[in-house]
């Protein structure tokens, strides 16, 4: 599938972003500010790990001839880091190929003046060329979102590893400062900040889209440093308290779902993107309180098991981009503007982590279906496409092969099918767009300070 995906976007979208792969053309988007090959950065460690070395030469010679990171337009932060920042130096880790390093480096300091605001919380969206930033249109009163400025912890971290330039990690242990200081209604943190007063814009707090892999890094910052990093620690099992005191909720029908939270108002509806929290619960489950690691445990099998819910109750058996738990549905879609899917990886990351933290063989049947299904409604002539309603098995494509199919939903599945040792859990932890990122240790640390002062004796 892999191969598949790699060789119809490198025929036909070669240096663009993503391959529309029906009418066998190239998509550029406004998403990352003139930078191209986002399909290229996402798939190097995805060909990597799988051994598609012909494929992976051919990306890496492309970055070295053609990524060129002086552009100068609108860039989503948040994107650029997850998935170039991200990509890089999970391809840097992985072959030790000082190129990717110095790409990693050269664009992280492009990212850096989007932290200039009165309260260092960066703005959404930032000119690489300029450096000027402001904040989404869409998003109420000027205000960042907490998933954008929540997700930039791993890849900062590293950044300051390899170049030792503190700046980066001060920038995100600003963010984090703020988040610790700041009142957080019944515990919760609200999707939207205001990066100039540093409060709260609205009561919307939500586990999918707009907060999501905030809660993710945050549990992995604390991974990432070998578990050493116990702010992270505690701001993780804090909010996870707070979930599921407001959100989490059982269906008449016994599925455990997450519910978005608006102010005290519960708004029954699970999105596909909130469908990561199996996993990021199952991940976090050993490191709660004794007396909870099995409940967490529970509630991440809990999660995964309403997750594969939504797709089965499909016709394609693809689950839907929302399903909801109201008005006599249960985990299903009841608005057509829900129904579609766009190859995203979130149930299939939530199987891989539960497979591996359990051995339990349903998690595998699971992922199969989905290759199966994957496979008769998303697979065309061309490469991959998303399908616009999941409910018919008449499919309707929406012609766009997301870099993320290539770089979470195919690698998880790979992962899910592949034995422990292949990027074992207890050194890499992979970021939110599933680029692998080493356990940074304590004993290197040590190490690293013993040879800093053998250096300057
Ligand atoms: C990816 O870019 C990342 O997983 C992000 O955290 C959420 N959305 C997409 C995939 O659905």
């Amino acid at each position: 599938m892999m191969k598949f995906a790699w060789d119809n976007y490198k025929r036909y979208a070669w240096g663009k972003n993503e391959l529309r792969p029906l009418t066998r053309n190239g998509h550029i988007g406004n998403m990352f500010g003139g930078l191209r090959g986002a399909s290229i950065i996402d798939s190097l460690d995805t060909l990597y790990i799988m051994g598609l070395m012909e494929e992976y030469n051919d990306a890496k010679e492309w970055v070295q001839t053609n990524l060129d990171l002086n552009s100068n337009g609108e860039a989503s932060l948040f994107e650029v880091n997850i998935r170039y920042v991200g990509g890089l130096l999970s391809a840097y880790y992985l072959t030790g190929e000082e190129l990717f390093k110095n790409k990693a480096m050269e664009l992280g300091e492009k990212l850096l003046p989007a932290f200039n605001t009165p309260t260092g919380i960066p703005r959404g969206v930032i000119n690489l060329g300029s450096g000027t930033s402001w904040s989404w249109g869409w998003a109420s009163a000027g205000s960042s979102i907490l998933a954008e400025f929540g997700t930039l912890h791993l890849e900062f971290v590293h950044l300051t590893e390899l170049s030792n330039n503190p700046v980066y990690t001060e920038k995100v242990m600003n963010i984090r400062k703020l988040l610790n200081k700041i009142e957080k209604p019944h515990g919760l943190y609200p999707n939207f900040l205001s990066p100039v007063s540093g409060n709260w814009v609205q009561h919307h707090v939500s586990i999918g889209g707009l907060g999501d892999s905030f809660y993710e890094y945050l549990i992995k910052s604390y991974l990432m440093s070998d578990k050493t990093d116990d702010d992270a620690k505690r701001m993780y099992y804090g909010a996870l308290e707070a979930i599921e005191a407001n959100l989490v909720q059982k269906s008449p029908g016994g599925l455990t779902y997450m519910a978005e939270w608006r102010g005290g108002i519960l708004d029954h509806k699970m999105g596909h993107l909130a469908c990561f929290s199996g996993g990021m619960i199952g991940i976090g489950a050993d490191d709660g309180a004794p007396e909870k690691r099995q409940h967490y445990l529970d509630l991440a099998a809990e999660i995964t098991h309403t997750c594969h819910e939504s797709y089965t109750r499909s016709a394609t058996k693809l689950g839907p981009e929302a399903f909801r738990f109201d008005g006599g549905a249960e985990a299903t879609a009841t608005r057509l503007s829900d129904r579609y899917y766009i190859l995203r990886p979130e149930v299939i990351e939530s199987y891989m982590y539960m497979w591996r933290l359990t051995h339990d063989p349903k998690y595998r049947e699971w992922g199969w279906e989905a290759v199966e299904a994957l496979e008769l409604h998303c697979r065309v002539e061309s490469g991959f496409s998303g399908i616009r309603d999941v409910y018919t098995m008449t499919v309707s494509h929406d012609n766009m092969q997301q870099s993320f199919f290539l770089s979470e939903t195919l690698k998880y599945l790979y992962l899910l099918f592949s034995d422990d040792d292949l990027l074992p859990l207890e050194d890499w932890v992979f970021n939110t767009e599933a680029h692998p990122l080493p356990i940074i240790r304590k004993s290197c640390l040590q190490d690293e300070t013993t040879q800093d002062k053998t250096v300057s004796k």
